[in-house]
């Protein structure tokens, strides 16, 4: 079978055969049920109750009651015809403390999710840390200390030798720049703290639990393909000036380079070394041969991606909006002295990122080139828009369709440019808890009505579904994918 290039006649775009199609989801955005089965309290029960930290005071509380609607739930994904799913386990579940014996009750309720996917014939990927830190080792230091890495490496120890004859892919940590630098640097997420020494460390010691997870991994579950997914972004200068060249440099060395690099080169980048030089405590909390561990082999890299950045130097953002931009209200980079712009005219989904489905294209060649030609998972990729039931009784999400249709091209394109990519897994199965926006940013392609728990497959779930089905896709472009 061969695959249509981006000059073809068709604009029909095969995938190579065993391509993974797969949906994704995490534990605190899902499942509810926080108190129940001997689960402990994490960091976002305690986050969410915060005034002023969620939208609405959502928590997580019932979420999509997912552990109740398991089966459900399973039954979707069986229709949908993924080969693969996303989920992510909850450390407060097996272990409510953060340390100490494994609660049976918990790994009993992923070990029927486990059977119940393979019983559908589809392959679980888990993630053992998708931002649920147990609160009583936040009490401690959460990820400030390096403790905490240790006790990620006990509770990876017990996950994997209860799930490893089961599960063959596992992702060790999910877009650990969020729980660095959102949790303990912007304090948009949980613990929120604000506090760029911390949050520096927090970077170190979740990629020091990675490194300390492999080998775990590697021994518990032979035959484990092991990953670690990434959030990263294509960053733009918003001009020429040099003050804008060296913004972006600093915002893609905060966001890609200092986990590209100690993951794939065994070093952190010297550029941003120099400039949390002064963070207390920051990088100095780094210690001998812990590169070498961070940097062992994996299997494959996840990429989380959803939106380019386009960023000028602080002092220049007056020139950006007489340029026409705008300068985005709140800075995604608090301690670069950078502004984020957003395009007049670009489409852009609910949470306000711009839709540049060609900045994936670029991004993954880029990794390709500089970093690593493993083989590589878009683990997370997908639009919250204002989705409602029309009085017929469907949510028609044209806009979310159109959005996974330009993605899916652009992981097509970089096939035909050589780079290794073996699956996509649209974020998210289901409407959920989207964090600090609480349940107001809907990214499912199933809708849930959060009342009463209800499901209802969306207009993008069938475009999905007939996706996998074809293991094609029609090609489309988006704004300013030239
Ligand atoms: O909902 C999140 C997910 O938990 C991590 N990646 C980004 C998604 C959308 O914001």
């Amino acid at each position: 079978m061969s695959t249509s290039g981006p000059n073809s006649q068709s604009p029909i775009r095969l995938f190579p055969p065993g391509f993974l199609w797969g949906a994704a989801t995490a534990s605190y955005q899902i499942e509810g049920a926080t108190t129940e089965d001997g689960r402990g309290p994490s960091i976002w029960d305690t986050f969410s109750r915060q005034p002023g930290a969620v939208w609405n005071g959502d928590t997580g509380d019932v979420a999509c009651d997912h552990y109740h609607r398991m089966e459900e739930d399973l039954d979707l994904l069986g229709e949908l015809g993924v080969t693969a799913y996303r989920f992510s386990v909850a450390w407060p579940r097996i272990q409510p403390t953060g340390k100490g014996p494994a609660n049976q009750r918990g790994l009993d309720f992923y070990h029927r999710l486990v059977d119940g996917l393979r019983a559908r014939r589809i392959e679980p990927t888990l993630t053992l840390y998708h931002w649920d830190l147990p609160q009583a080792l936040e009490d401690e230091g959460g990820w400030c200390v390096r403790d905490t890495a240790e006790r990620f490496a006990e509770y990876v120890d017990i996950v994997a030798r209860a799930l490893g004859s089961d599960v063959e892919r596992w992702i060790t940590l999910n877009e650990p720049w969020c729980s660095s630098w959102l949790g303990y640097g912007a304090g948009q997420h949980a613990p929120g703290v604000r506090d760029i020494g911390k949050a520096a460390a927090a970077n170190h010691h979740l990629l020091l639990a990675h490194g300390m997870a492999v080998p775990i991994l590697r021994s518990a579950v032979p035959g484990a393909k092991v990953g670690i997914t990434l959030n990263l972004g294509d960053e733009r200068p918003g001009s020429e000036h040099e003050l804008d060249v060296a913004a972006a440099e600093r915002a893609d060395g905060n966001l890609n380079r200092l986990f590209l690099e100690p993951v794939f080169h065994g070093r952190y980048p010297e550029d941003m070394l120099a400039h949390y030089a002064k963070a207390d405590p920051g990088f100095s909390v780094v210690r001998e041969g812990d590169l070498a561990l961070i940097s062992q082999p994996l299997d494959f890299l996840g990429v989380n991606y959803y939106f380019p950045s386009t960023v000028v130097d602080e002092s220049r953002a007056t020139e950006a909006r007489l340029a026409g931009y705008f300068v985005a209200p709140i800075e995604m980079f608090p301690d670069l002295h950078v502004r984020s712009l957003e395009t007049p005219g670009r489409d852009k989904t609910a949470m306000d990122w711009e839709i540049q489905a060609s900045g994936l294209t670029s991004l993954l060649v880029r990794i390709r080139d500089e970093y690593t030609t493993l083989p590589i998972y878009i683990t997370e990729n997908g639009a919250a828009f204002d989705d409602y039931v029309d009085p017929n009784g469907r949510v028609l999400d044209a806009n979310r369709v159109a959005y996974l249709q330009e993605h899916i091209s652009a992981v097509h394109d970089a096939l035909d440019a050589g780079v290794n990519v073996q699956g996509y897994f649209v974020w998210s199965l289901l409407d959920n808890f989207e964090w600090s926006f609480g349940y107001s940013r809907r990214f499912g392609i199933v809708w849930v009505d959060f009342p009463t728990g209800t499901r209802l497959t969306k207009q993008s779930y069938h475009w999905y579904r007939d996706t996998i089905r074809a293991n094609s896709v029609e090609y489309a472009t988006s704004i300013g994918s030239s």
